[in-house]
């Protein structure tokens, strides 16, 4: 497969959520149709050079819950720490390869290989690989995983944190994150446009109902709020429209305050 050569001077950093690529509610299920769509998506676009980043879903969450790993409680048991990467990784497995079938040039980057936390949980993740296989006109693909932390053994890294810190340190001009739902609702369900600070969505969010280890809205939302680069919080029905370079669900932009 040749790689896609892309526009040099735009970086976009797009994350799948797990809710997007898995069927939550049954351990490492793939939903294959919404994966499909979001894979057809991608191959028809992927005009800039772009960097895709997964959540867990029902195949990592499972696990760290199984094997008690979280952001925060760290194990020193290979085995569970390997079952969680494990089930991530052939996630990842399928994701990479329906991305090359649909003639999109993605190659894996696995967290657990190249980043670690220290003490302080401070994330170091190296870079070099990511802008290579970008100047080579490659889709690097990365997901949620479990890194190894400094007197905690290994930790989960979240999808979301990887997003920020690639957004950083790639200085993405465009950040997505493809969630099942079309942004963030006001108290009348309704999606608000754009949010410029916390205080807007404080009452709304508040501690946002979640299953998964790693946070829901709220995290999501403060979060991308220390980014320089405006990102958007959509579902898949906007992925197109996202990848087209225009606006998707909500735009979280600190700078439009
Ligand atoms: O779904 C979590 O990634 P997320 C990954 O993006 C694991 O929060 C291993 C639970």
């Amino acid at each position: 497969m040749r790689p896609n050569r892309r526009q040099p001077d735009v970086t976009v950093v797009l994350k799948l959520g797990g809710s997007v690529v898995t069927d939550k509610e049954t351990p490492e299920t793939v939903d294959d149709q919404s994966l499909a769509e979001a894979v057809e998506t991608i191959g028809e676009a992927t005009p800039e050079r772009l960097v895709l980043v997964h959540g867990g879903g029902s195949f990592g969450h499972y696990q760290a819950d199984k094997h008690g790993v979280s952001l925060s409680t760290g194990s020193h048991d290979a085995q569970g720490v390997w079952a969680i990467h494990d089930a991530m990784r052939r996630l990842n497995d399928v994701i990479v390869g329906q991305l090359q079938d649909a003639g999109v040039s993605a190659l894996p980057v696995h967290p657990l290989s190249v980043a670690a936390r220290d003490a302080n949980a401070d994330l170091t993740l190296p870079r070099e690989s990511i802008r290579m296989m970008l100047a080579e006109g490659f889709v690097p693909v990365l997901h949620g995983d479990v890194v190894a932390q400094a007197d905690a053994g290994a930790t989960i890294i979240s999808g979301d944190e990887l997003v920020t810190r690639l957004a950083t340190g790639l200085s993405a001009d465009r950040v997505g994150l493809c969630s099942t739902v079309p942004g963030v609702y006001d108290d009348d369900g309704a999606v608000i446009p754009r949010i410029s600070e916390f205080a807007q969505v404080d009452a709304v969010l508040g501690e946002s109902e979640t299953t998964d280890v790693t946070g829901g809205m709220a995290e999501k939302v403060r979060a991308l709020l220390e980014l320089d680069t405006p990102a958007h919080i959509f579902g898949p029905e906007s992925l197109p429209v996202f990848l087209a370079g225009e606006s998707a669900g909500t735009v979280v932009d600190s700078r439009s305050r």
